[in-house]
């Protein structure tokens, strides 16, 4: 599983502050914190507080990119602010996202096919969020046909069932994945499979807990990418031992210390 860092947000105290003080090392100290923590990708996202948000992810993303080689993942709903961060980004980018409305999905695939990048797609529809598992699988088919009518090629798409709070909408969990499960089936080569894990947890008690049980069940179905927090030790961990368990990982009797090499 490509673990995407989740902890470069403006949501996070420390990092809105110093998105808005433009101090760059605490940026860069957590971009090199996620990598050893086994980061996989970055996700960049410059939070609801930023007053010129364009700025605001341009510096972020030239920030990031001076301690890291990683990927990143432009993370906003904004077109102006993915492009922003998509002129000034030297290192592989996914736009992290587009929906499925109409105006949006054509000006974010124009970008995903004018960089060559990969892009996640939510399964947002005008309508909002279909209510069942059937309604994201349409709205991941109209996803889909407009990456192949931009050309982008189908594993270029990460396909993001829209995880929420289970202490408000307890019956999503398992409707997400159902959608896991029913993504990898729809093109060859298979779109991907991603989810924001945090989401699942929000509001709610024993957070660490009810993250890394959800990530376990979300990898048995075949989870591709997850945006996460890598600094949760006895996340990533079980993470490590979902991908032995699903034989995507080798196994070794140190198998925690063989993935982390
Ligand atoms: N899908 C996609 N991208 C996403 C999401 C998604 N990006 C944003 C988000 N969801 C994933 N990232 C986070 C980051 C932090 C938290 C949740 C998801 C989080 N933050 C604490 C909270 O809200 O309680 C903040 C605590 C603090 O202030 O210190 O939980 O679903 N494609």
């Amino acid at each position: 599983m490509e673990a995407i860092g989740e902890r470069i947000n403006g949501m996070f105290k420390a990092i809105g502050k110093a998105i808005k003080e433009q101090d760059a090392s605490v940026i860069q100290d957590m971009a090199k914190r996620q990598e050893e923590a086994g980061a996989d990708v970055l996700d960049l996202n410059v939070g609801p507080a930023a007053e010129d948000r364009e700025a605001a992810m341009r510096w972020l993303v030239e920030s990031v990119q001076e301690v890291s080689d990683l990927p990143l993942a432009i993370d906003s709903t904004n077109v102006d602010v993915v492009r922003a961060g998509l002129e000034v980004c030297e290192n592989e980018a996914i736009i992290n996202s587009t929906t499925g409305e109409a105006e949006k999905l054509n000006a974010m695939m124009l970008l995903a096919a004018e960089h060559g990048c990969s892009i996640i797609g939510l399964t947002i529809d005008e309508e909002g969020v279909p209510g069942t598992a059937e309604g994201r699988m349409e709205v991941a088919l109209k996803l889909l046909t407009a990456a192949m009518e931009h050309g982008i090629p189908t594993d270029k798409l990460y396909v993001d069932a829209v995880i929420l709070p289970v202490n408000a909408l307890q019956d999503t969990p398992p409707r997400v994945l159902e959608v896991i499960s029913q993504v990898s089936m729809l093109a060859d080569p298979p779109p991907k499979s991603v989810i924001g894990l945090s989401n699942v947890s929000q509001g709610a008690q024993f957070r660490s807990l009810l993250n890394r049980t959800y990530l376990v069940m979300c990898l048995a179905r075949g989870l591709s990418a997850a945006i996460v927090d890598v600094l949760d030790e006895e996340l990533m961990d079980a993470m490590i031992a979902a991908e032995v368990l699903m034989n995507r990982a080798v196994y070794a009797d140190d198998f925690l210390k063989a993935y982390r090499k």
